[in-house]
């Protein structure tokens, strides 16, 4: 095998956001941009000669493209063995279990997540180590700092792999193994939930919508919910990945997952409707007329999970990212085991979950998943309600009602002020951060501060601090406005404003939440000044 070396002098900004480096497919299709990105992550994990790499991604436009560069490049660097979704097609819950499954040193996920996918939309890649989980902040830190100091990358003259025909081929000395991207995945599902209580249920005529959005769980959703599960055809809507997802943002939210909305909440509603993202590790869940929070979803799951046959044993931990609302703390509490508050991000839970302190994660951007994977699963969370629904032979709504009842309610909203010119952004964060100190004591309304800080997180595990994780004002009894820039966005910058408020079970469990939290939306402008920084009145969206 002879290997090549490109001369490649580095580019400025390849620096990984919360799950990877996203950007426009037109800046990756530059020159040389996502060879010296993947190079950079091989200079720095230096793999083991033969060790096995994964690679698949959510289909979006260009994912081939890249997936066929990576492939020559890994064999140029080493690797004994690539393993590729067919079709290039991997969700990010699969690749991760793929990685794991088969003892891969690690994984290339290409995806920019829900973001919207074609020639003028976006790319991502990420990598995953060994333990199926995103890349730490250490591993993420130096590859940015390899990318701003490579000169070169290396590869092998070898034929495109024909990716549509499961099977090995060799390139230069290495094998290329294209595997069927939903077997393996779906088996594990099988073991962790009980199909035939499901099933039972799909026969005496429970119903459900699940929207693929044209991405990457239309082939997993249609083997296993119609196949295995015995939905009937058409319960998977937008069931083909398309490249750019049809035209539409993967985003399962009411903005983007819109028509779904419209189902669950009109005259023939199913009894459950679901939803997953461009990679698949999202999840929207809403009953028959009740949209359920991600923060909800996570603490109804953590209530119910030993229903699964796969969780029987109970809970060890439960772990959530500090924006996520507490409503999970209270499931922790009353089960008797920990729950930790993690920055944005997966990859800040992978280190919990290795270690055993943890079973149950989510984050209010809607991931939800367990120790099964290093990663949010989306149709893991979809299961796991079908199977606590069919065990309990109970409506969502009522689940819902049931759960507040018992724990309270966390009235909860996420607001988005989306492509902000960044330097209006980081102003406004800075002046924020600036106020923290002065803010305890001061009155809004009704809301009286008793603590405001910068989030600061320190792994129990390694012992490492991540530090500017987002602006926290927590006020008396409870309620809380968290302010945090995205990390995911390819757009100027984008302003998320997190609202919460706790109402006791013996309160008002009834409101509707933009009323519960109208005090705290107008405290976030008299605190932040988002209007008078970026000239917003509202927020480009609501989840
Ligand atoms: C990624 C991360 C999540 C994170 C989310 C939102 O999700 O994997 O852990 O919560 O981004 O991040 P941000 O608020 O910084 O945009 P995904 O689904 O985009 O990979």
């Amino acid at each position: 095998m002879t290997v090549i070396t490109v001369p490649s002098p580095p580019y400025a900004g390849q620096k990984p956001g919360t799950s990877g480096l996203r950007k426009k497919v037109k800046v990756f299709a530059q020159p040389n941009y996502a060879e010296n990105f993947v190079q950079a992550v091989f200079d720095v994990v230096k793999p083991q000669p033969g060790a096995t790499l994964v690679i698949g991604g959510d289909g979006r436009y260009h994912n081939r493209t890249v997936i066929q560069a990576a492939i020559r490049i890994a064999a140029a660097n080493g690797y004994g063995q690539v393993l590729v979704g067919r079709g290039g097609i991997l969700s990010t819950p699969a690749a991760s279990h793929v990685i794991r499954k088969y003892g891969a040193s690690g994984g290339l996920i290409l995806s920019a997540s829900h973001n919207p996918g074609g020639p003028d939309e976006d790319f991502g890649i990420k990598y995953n180590t060994a333990n199926g989980g995103p890349a730490p902040e250490a591993v993420t830190e130096a590859v940015y700092l390899r990318t701003q100091t490579i000169d070169r990358w290396l590869t092998v003259e070898s034929a495109d792999v024909d990716l549509d025909a499961c099977g090995s081929t060799r390139c230069g000395d290495m094998t290329v193994s294209v595997i069927d991207p939903v077997a393996d995945y779906a088996d594990l599902m099988e073991t962790l939930f009980d199909f035939g209580t499901i099933r039972s249920a799909v026969k005496g005529g429970f119903r459900m919508a699940f929207d693929a959005m044209h991405a990457v769980t239309g082939p997993y959703a249609h083997e296993i919910l119609e196949k295995r599960l015995g939905f009937p055809a058409g319960t998977v809507r937008n069931g083909v990945p398309l490249e750019d997802f049809g035209g539409h943002h993967p985003d399962p939210n009411m903005v983007h997952a819109h028509e779904l909305f419209e189902t669950m909440f009109g005259p023939d509603a199913p009894d459950f409707g679901a939803a997953s993202d461009g990679d698949g590790d999202r999840n929207l869940i809403v009953g028959r007329g009740r949209f359920v929070t991600p923060s909800d979803s996570l603490a109804m799951l953590a209530a119910n999970a030993h229903l699964a046959p796969g969780y029987r044993g109970g809970l060890k931990g439960i772990a959530r990212s500090m924006p996520t609302s507490a409503a999970a703390d209270r499931v922790a509490a009353s089960l008797g085991i920990p729950c930790f508050e993690t920055p944005t991000g997966w990859k800040f839970f992978g280190n919990l979950l290795d270690a055993g302190m943890a079973t149950i994660c989510g984050e209010e951007s809607a991931g939800t998943g367990s120790d099964h994977v290093r990663e949010k699963d989306g149709l893991w969370a979809v299961l796991l309600w079908l199977n606590i629904l069919a065990v309990r032979k109970i409506s969502v709504d009522d689940l819902a009602r049931e759960h507040w009842d018992t724990y309270g309610r966390n009235y909860y909203a996420r607001h988005d002020y989306e492509a902000l010119p960044t330097d209006k952004a980081d102003a406004l964060m800075a002046e924020l951060k600036a106020a923290l100190p002065n803010l305890p004591g001061k009155a809004f309304g009704h809301l009286t501060v008793a603590e405001a800080d910068s989030f600061s997180y320190l792994d129990p595990v390694d012992g490492s601090t991540s530090a500017n994780q987002g602006l926290r004002v927590l006020f008396e009894g409870g309620s809380r406005i968290v302010f945090r820039l995205s990390g995911t966005g390819t757009e100027g910058a984008t302003l998320r404003v997190y609202l919460e408020r706790y109402e006791m079970a013996s309160g008002n469990l009834e409101q509707e939440t933009p009323h519960a939290l109208a005090d705290l939306i107008v405290a976030a402008e008299a605190i932040a000044g988002i209007e008078r920084h970026t000239g917003r009145t509202a927020p480009d969206v609501v989840t």
